[in-house]
């Protein structure tokens, strides 16, 4: 049995953000029925395409596990049979720009006039306020959110972040703010709308950053390059690669001289007097110019710099082995070729490879989230359509006459012909 056997889910969502949501929904074992406007679907299926006529692996990367019905929700069999879906669903997951569905006619009245257990979640771009409006895709979020304001080195513009915070980011803040209201439903018996705003998001996360913006009315930020070299603001800076944390941090390079030959290392104070053993620095471990970490704060970029002529004779694994046997952490930066041919994330499923009827095989993230109880199997995504007759007819019990007219209605499009088993 999975986690959430017997939640269904009317998967209103597109593009990244909403389908994150619905996607780990699906492995924790709800019916996920994605709704897709005939003939086209989610623009996803044909953005970034990398083979010709097949769906994206934009699209196949993030809709594992879900089933696909094509619905013109603008035409009035459609709108019936929304309505008829609404009713059947637990959940109804939507990430249109502001409005859409009010326009459609399924505005949160309408929706709980017709299923007042439905869970209404939704993914905006700003919550209540002056961008309430606003469209908005990732990076727009890494923008507003504060985390592009603090990323980048101290010298350069605002960077954005390759990891996707503001959709996936979002996308699974919604998840809990769904589970929580599932959980709550158990002891109210009603549902309730979910909002997760990509800027409120994205500021979560970068939460740490607001902490620092508030220490700054306070004094220099210590662990910042910018305390060496003296250059504060009254706005929390770009650290560069400077840890967030307690500890000094920074990338330094290894054997190799390649783009990812570095190697993240960390001094905790413990770790120097190891640091020196293994850098040919003995003098330096009791010298009272660098002993303590108070006396190196004002020299890190020399600290590092000692230590990078130690880690560029090794390859980043050896560094790696040879400092976690001595207790320091650090973490080497690792490609995205290394991590697809990393045996322990497919072990784990972390990364799984996945067959599909047009593209043929393919890589993709599994659930990052283990359940003892509930394993996750990540199956294709559907092609568009695909389960278009199964839901009118298994999940909505239209007789096969009902169907016929609802297909005569343009509501639904081209049936799709059933998929060949694999
Ligand atoms: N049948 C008929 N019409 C449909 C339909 C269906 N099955 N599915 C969608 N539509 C219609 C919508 O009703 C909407 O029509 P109106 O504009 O007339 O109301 C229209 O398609 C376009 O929807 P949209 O406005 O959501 O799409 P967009 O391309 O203009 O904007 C995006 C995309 C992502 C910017 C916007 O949806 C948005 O801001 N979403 C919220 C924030 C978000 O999730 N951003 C992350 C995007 S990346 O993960």
């Amino acid at each position: 049995m999975k986690a959430l056997e017997g939640v269904r889910v009317l998967d209103f969502t597109h593009v990244q953000s909403g389908p994150t949501c619905t996607q780990l929904m699906a492995w924790f074992g709800a019916e996920v029925i994605k709704v897709e406007r005939p003939g086209v679907g989610d623009i996803t299926r044909g953005q970034l395409r990398d083979l010709p006529d097949v769906d994206s692996l934009y699209f196949t990367m993030l809709n594992a596990n879900k089933k696909s019905i094509t619905l013109d929700t603008k035409n009035e069999g459609g709108k019936r049979v929304l309505e008829r879906l609404v009713k059947s669903c637990d959940v109804l997951v939507e990430n249109f720009a502001p409005g859409a569905l009010d326009r459609m006619g399924f505005s949160w009245e309408r929706i709980q006039e017709l299923n007042p257990r439905m869970i209404y979640a939704s993914v905006k771009g700003f919550g209540p306020g002056p961008y309430e409006d606003c469209k908005v895709y990732e990076n727009v979020a890494q923008c507003t959110g504060g985390s592009a304001s603090t990323t980048g080195f101290e010298d350069g513009p605002p960077l954005v972040t390759g990891a996707q915070i503001g959709d996936s980011g979002t996308g699974l803040h919604l998840a809990l703010g769904i589970v929580t209201a599932l959980f709550q439903r158990e002891k109210s018996g009603r549902g309730q709308r979910v909002l997760a705003a990509m800027q409120d998001g994205v500021l979560n996360l970068a939460r740490v950053k607001l902490r620092d913006q508030q220490r700054l009315a306070h004094g220099p930020l210590k662990e910042y390059p910018q305390y060496a070299n003296g250059g504060f603001t009254d706005e929390c800076p770009r650290a560069g690669n400077a840890s967030g944390g307690g500890q000094p941090g920074w990338a330094v390079k290894t054997k190799g001289g390649g783009a990812n030959d570095y190697i993240y290392v960390i001094i905790q104070p413990p770790g120097w007097a190891e640091y020196m053993k293994l850098c040919g620095r003995a003098e330096l471990i009791d010298d009272p110019d660098w002993a303590t970490p108070e006396a190196r704060l004002h020299k890190l970029d020399k600290c590092f710099g000692i230590i990078e002529e130690w880690t560029k004779t090794k390859d980043k694994f050896e560094v790696m082995e040879i400092l976690n046997k001595i207790n320091i952490p650090c973490g080497p930066i690792l490609s995205m070729k290394e991590l697809a041919a990393e045996p322990s994330l497919r072990a784990t499923g972390t990364i799984v490879e996945v067959d599909h009827p047009t593209r043929g095989k393919y890589l993709t993230v599994g659930n990052p989230i283990k359940l003892s109880d509930s394993p996750t199997d990540v199956e294709r995504s559907p092609l568009l359509g695909e389960h278009t007759l199964e839901i009118l007819s298994g999940v909505l019990d239209y007789s096969e006459e009902e169907i016929e007219s609802i297909r005569q209605s343009g509501a639904v499009g081209k049936i799709a012909e059933p998929v060949a088993a694999e």
